[in-house]
């Protein structure tokens, strides 16, 4: 089983190559993205590290001037109809010697930095000539990084407390999350601008998986309204109409810092900094996203100060934050293993992206319930940051055999494991490749 899924995991990978980037799908998502960069260097480098470094190289000389790394690159290559919102729609003027309409304006999650680490240390087994290959990418990385961080933790300290917010679901990864619906309920939904812009997903996907038409016009009009101003971030909580923070982004925000750490401390840059930041991310994680009721992360609204009442798979992903005290990885854990994310009897699957048992749970559409290969990487890799390691066996057994199974599909059904979205999709074949090969405790499981 695992030479075979090995070997076409390999080919899903070789397929979407685009010679200096690789694309999530070929269809669905014909550009680069950010957060799929990080997921797929992952895997990549145990194949090819030089086009996992080449893939985040490219995603960074996009990189802002004020830090920010794009959310998507936009390919030249791409014409403008096969993808919606394109450049076009996004109108980013030309920055950095960069030609205009060259990216978006939003962010994904800042995994890239646990990214460059973990291709740095697999560097060692492809010998001395990755190893330079290696260090030289850390030295180019590093800075750039560094900048994002800030941008995060600076232009997006929205909240005032340190953590960055997000100020659109995309932002997230987590796209039409149940998380959103409080706080996207306050956003406008002008349908009239699905009459002006074609919905070009609902043309290669099923409608029933899209988010639905009343958030798709809200999607559009906060770019829109970010766009009027300039793809500007002072004043988001209050000018802009949703500003949250929320526990997955944050958390990998924190986690990014641990990396960063790390890869300071090969360069001779000074680790401690990072310790520091990745200590008061954790800190604020907790004092402001744990929900001490329900004893659970949730999602808060910057500008209401509520907590999101949806429990979803974002809410464990803080197990990955080495200084999470015991207590709150301990109540992860239980909300992990309980009926909402747990493995229920009749299945074996990992977890889904949405509680199990709400009532709004949807087996089909992306991300209010399916099962996502990504962040049931993240869930792993905070088991195994935390001791937790028959779980992050069964865990990891779970997603290599429905990927095996079913295929590098970009989700799965919640309930049959059958796969749905995009076929032979970039992380789900790289983080298949980790989760064959890697079933080491993480080197950096804690701190020094
Ligand atoms: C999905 O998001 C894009 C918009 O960015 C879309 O729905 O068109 C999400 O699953 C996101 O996490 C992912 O990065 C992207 C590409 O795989 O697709």
């Amino acid at each position: 089983m695992s030479a075979e899924l090995w070997n076409s995991a390999v080919r899903v990978l070789d397929k979407n190559w685009a010679g200096d980037h690789m694309v999530p799908s070929r269809r669905l998502y014909p550009h680069q993205w950010s957060w799929d960069a990080a997921f797929i260097a992952v895997g990549l480098c145990y194949v090819n590290p030089s086009r996992a470094w080449r893939d985040l190289r490219s995603l960074f000389e996009a990189q802002w001037p004020d830090g920010r790394v794009p959310h998507i690159v936009f390919d030249p290559h791409t014409a403008e109809g096969d993808y919606f919102p394109g450049p076009v729609f996004w109108d980013v003027p030309a920055y950095g010697g960069r030609r205009p309409r060259g990216s978006t304006a939003l962010v994904q999650p800042p995994l890239h930095a646990v990214a460059a680490w973990e291709v740095y240390r697999r560097a060692m087994s492809h010998g001395a000539a990755a190893v330079r290959e290696a260090h030289a990418a850390l030295e180019w990385l590093y800075p750039r990084l560094v900048a994002q961080q800030d941008y995060l933790t600076g232009h997006r300290d929205a909240g005032g407390a340190g953590l960055a917010s997000i100020v659109h679901p995309w932002e997230s990864g987590l796209d039409n999350s149940p998380a959103w619906d409080a706080a996207m309920s306050a956003v406008p939904a002008d349908l009239t601008l699905l009459q002006k812009y074609h919905r070009r997903d609902l043309d290669v996907a099923d409608a029933a998986h899209r988010p639905t038409d009343v958030d798709y016009a809200r999607y559009l009009g906060l770019v829109l309204s970010y766009r009027d101003g300039g793809y500007a971030d002072a004043h988001l909580a209050r000018d802009h109409d949703f500003v949250v923070e929320c526990p997955n982004f944050n958390a990998i925000l924190g986690a990014a810092e641990i990396a960063l750490a790390q890869i300071a401390g090969v360069l001779g840059a000074d680790p401690q900094v990072h310790r520091a930041r990745a200590q008061r991310i954790t800190t604020a994680i907790v004092d402001r996203l744990y929900d001490a009721r329900s004893r659970t992360f949730r999602v808060l609204d910057v500008r209401t100060g509520a907590h999101s009442p949806a429990r979803c798979i974002s809410g464990l992903v803080p197990l990955i934050l080495p200084d999470l005290p015991a207590y709150y990885a301990d109540d992860i854990m239980t909300e992990a293993r309980s009926a909402r994310f747990g493995l229920p009897q009749q299945t074996d699957l990992p977890a889904p992206s949405y509680d199990r048992t709400a009532a709004d749970f949807d087996t089909l559409r992306y991300w209010r319930g399916p099962v996502w290969i990504n962040v049931n990487w993240l869930l792993r890799r905070g088991m195994l940051q935390h001791g937790y390691r028959d779980e992050a066996e069964d865990l990891r057994t779970a997603m290599v055999r429905l990927v095996h199974r079913s295929g590098e599909y970009e989700y799965f059904h919640p309930m049959t494991g059958e796969g749905i979205g995009e076929p032979a999709f970039s992380w789900t074949a790289a983080l298949s490749l980790d989760l064959l090969a890697d079933r080491s405790i993480p080197a950096y499981a804690r701190a020094a």
